[in-house]
């Protein structure tokens, strides 16, 4: 029998098809912001990221997310994947700057869309050239409009970005309506991985004001406060990569998990 997708098989809807978003969207509706982990795939080993993907869930994140701008050995990811879910129970979830990013034993995967890049590439290309690897794999997509705030660092400048001038929250907003109106029910302000400079808790006041999903904060987050600011602005979910980096990073990281939850 023929299908609109030609050789490829049309699939029942899985039920569990949105098994990690739910468990997300609960765990946000009993604590308001929660905190996830972000390890870079690149330049890590499995063993070590499983282990700091344990003590990041023991701190008190509630997902691990893998990825990285410049991660192109998929192999690799998907070994630091794997072994990083035989450590944790909470969901791993692909964050990926390209195609490369795509690995079959994740959980899900943010299926996003870099809205704000001047390459078509990055806001629909990838994601047609990745969809049918994950379909194959059965992964969880969750749909996702990630901007960019600022110069992004290495996101920033792999994804062509054309950053949102910090001091001009209103285009933030016209772009987190625009992901509302394309039914992308997350969304990810990202000032970039190791930034100077955070999302202004205008920027993310405005965006909330106007963004009706699950709003995605990362980018530059290393203190409690920081945190916290972002959470009372109407973040769900704080994201922390770079800290994990730093020696004796646990006290913080669990201050950061516990104080922004039911802000
Ligand atoms: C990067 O927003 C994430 O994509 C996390 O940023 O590495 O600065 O915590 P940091």
């Amino acid at each position: 029998m023929s299908s609109s997708t030609g050789s490829i098989q049309h699939r029942q809807v899985c039920p569990q098809l949105r098994q990690v978003e739910s468990k997300l969207k609960d765990l946000i509706a009993k604590h308001h912001t929660i905190c996830v982990g972000l390890i870079d795939s690149e330049n890590i080993s499995p063993a070590v990221a499983a282990k700091l993907a344990a003590t990041v869930e023991k701190c008190g994140a509630k997902a691990i997310l893998v990825g990285g701008s410049t991660a192109i050995d998929q192999i690799e990811l998907d070994a630091v994947v794997r072994q990083i879910k035989t450590a944790v129970t909470s969901p791993v979830i692909l964050f990926p700057g390209n195609v490369t990013g795509v690995a079959p034993s994740a959980d899900a995967i943010f299926f996003s869309s870099l809205m704000n890049s001047d390459n078509p590439y990055f806001i629909t290309e990838a994601q047609a050239l990745g969809a049918l690897a994950i379909r194959k794999y059965n992964l969880e997509a969750i749909p996702m409009g990630y901007i960019i705030v600022g110069g992004g660092g290495a996101a920033g400048f792999i994804g062509r970005a054309r950053g949102i001038p910090p001091n001009k929250p209103g285009l933030a907003v016209m772009y987190a309506l625009a992901a509302q109106y394309f039914g992308m029910r997350f969304l990810y302000l990202e000032a970039g991985s190791g930034a100077d400079g955070k999302v202004s808790i205008e920027l993310i006041t405005k965006v909330r004001h106007i963004y009706d999903g699950v709003l995605i904060i990362g980018g530059g987050i290393k203190a409690p406060e920081d945190a916290v600011a972002a959470a009372k602005a109407g973040a769900n979910i704080i994201v922390i990569g770079t800290m994990l980096e730093s020696e004796g990073f646990e006290n913080t990281l669990r201050d950061i998990c516990k104080s922004v939850s039911s802000q």
